[in-house]
């Protein structure tokens, strides 16, 4: 079979491309900048009021210094608002959604996760400067899905 030169130059830069996206995703997956979701637990969202971790959405203090925020997103809004973590320890996100599917971006990071109802979402991060970060939703939620923004607020450590 016979194939012109410009068409196997093509076909061999094609395969090469997708060799160089499966690569990328390898390599940030290996150098963890990016991982999957977490892992599958779930919560009811009918219940979520009553619900020991997820009725009272807080950030709190693990006795091995590590951090814990657990957040509840729910039209047009995080809770709790603002999130206050310290800044060089290691931050646990706990979050679930109360309605629909929102999204839970912390900018400037690559924070990315979201806030399904039903399910927790849960990822660790750890912020070496202290400062404010603006979260924002990312998937349309409904109406005001435009406006539904939280703030992040890292204290302590070097500036
Ligand atoms: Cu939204």
């Amino acid at each position: 079979m016979h194939v012109e030169l410009y068409e196997r130059i093509w076909m061999w830069a094609a395969g090469a491309l997708v060799l160089v996206f499966l690569g990328v995703i390898l390599v940030t997956a290996g150098l963890h900048a990016t991982a999957p979701p977490s892992h599958i637990e779930t919560v009811d969202p009918a219940t979520l009021e009553t619900h020991p971790e997820f009725g009272t959405p807080a950030v709190t203090e693990m006795p091995d210094g590590s951090v814990k925020a657990v957040v509840v997103a729910s039209m047009f809004m995080y809770s709790p608002e603002p999130i206050e973590v310290p800044a060089g320890r290691p931050v646990t996100f706990r979050i679930t959604s109360s309605d629909v599917i929102h999204g839970f971006q912390i900018g400037g990071t690559n924070a990315n996760a979201m806030a399904i109802p039903g399910y927790v979402s849960q990822f660790t991060l750890t912020f070496d400067r202290p400062g404010e970060y603006l979260i924002t939703c990312n998937e349309y939620c409904g109406l005001m899905h435009h406006a539904m923004v939280g703030m992040l607020i890292v204290t302590g450590g070097r500036p």
